[in-house]
């Protein structure tokens, strides 16, 4: 409770920054999109890991107000980017909601406004989301879906493979692709298991039509594995950790 109250401070008192990873073609190693990660600066206490204050958002409700936040910063940062030229026109940003965001009516409404103001067009934005929306979804969660995929933003399922068995969720509501679990990617290469799982996933999921990108990606080793398997899109350290804008743009400046 202690942590929920100076969360809800941080809000207020600018102490949440958004910091971008960049998402990359496997074969050239160029960005083609970024993901937007919060990150908790403390004056005291110094940096808070998402990993522990995620979930008390996530409890306490605060998380819409920060996912809100994080969206609406990202997207701004996108418009920068794209009128600045330092992005290409496909650039995505892809941005983390929770379940409490998906099961707000309005939610829709609220990012055709943001891309709106931001002159984002929809197909720049991605919208991430556990296997758990859509297992354990409201209705009113199912119409905010369908309506973000009117409004022709990319969906797709985060940490894919490690949530629930059941892939009929995946033709009953409108997702646009996957992420596969950097658990997958982690054995690539080495362990015949995991190139298996792989490669179920991205056969699925070509025959769904659903775009897959695979995350985690530390070594050459597992990119090239990756590749091998058909994943054409990657994220992880190996092309480079989530930054601030700034140090963002310095590096992939028209990389794109
Ligand atoms: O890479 P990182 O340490 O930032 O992420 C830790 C966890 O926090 C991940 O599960 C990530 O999805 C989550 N996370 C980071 N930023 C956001 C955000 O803006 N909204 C939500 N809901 N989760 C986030
Ligand atoms: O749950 P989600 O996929 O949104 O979380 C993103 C998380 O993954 C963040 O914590 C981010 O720091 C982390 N991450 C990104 N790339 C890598 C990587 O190559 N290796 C590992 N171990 N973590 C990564
Ligand atoms: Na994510
Ligand atoms: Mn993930």
């Amino acid at each position: 409770i202690e942590l929920e109250v100076a969360l809800r401070q941080a809000l207020g008192q600018n102490q949440l920054h958004v910091v971008y990873q960049p998402l990359v073609r496997l074969e050239t190693g160029m960005p083609v999109g970024a993901e937007a990660l919060v990150r908790w600066e403390h004056p005291e206490r110094g940096s808070i890991p998402p990993g522990l204050f995620i979930p008390i958002a996530e409890d306490s409700g605060l998380i819409s107000q920060i996912g809100g936040f994080v969206r609406a910063e990202a997207l701004r940062q996108l418009g920068e980017w794209r009128a600045q030229g330092i992005v290409s026109d496909s650039f995505y940003m892809s941005v983390n909601v929770s379940p409490r965001q998906l099961n707000e009516p309005e939610l829709p409404l609220v990012i055709s406004g943001e891309l709106a103001r931001y002159n984002v067009p929809p197909q720049c934005v991605a919208l991430e989301m556990t296997e758990s929306v859509m297992v354990d979804g409201s209705s009113v969660t199912a119409q905010v879906l369908f309506e973000l995929r009117q409004l022709g933003a990319k969906l797709l399922v985060d940490d894919f493979g490690t949530g629930f068995s059941s892939l009929g969720y995946l033709r009953r509501f409108p997702v646009t692709g996957v992420k596969i679990d950097r658990s997958f990617v982690t054995g690539l290469g080495k362990n015949e298991q995991d190139d298996e799982i792989v490669r179920a996933v991205v056969a699925m999921s070509h025959a769904l039509g659903l775009f897959v990108i695979a995350e985690g990606v530390e070594t050459p080793l597992q990119r090239d594995a990756l590749f091998h398997l058909g994943v054409v899109n990657g994220q992880g350290w190996l092309w480079g950790k989530a930054v601030p804008p700034g140090e963002f743009a310095e590096h992939w400046h028209l990389a794109a």
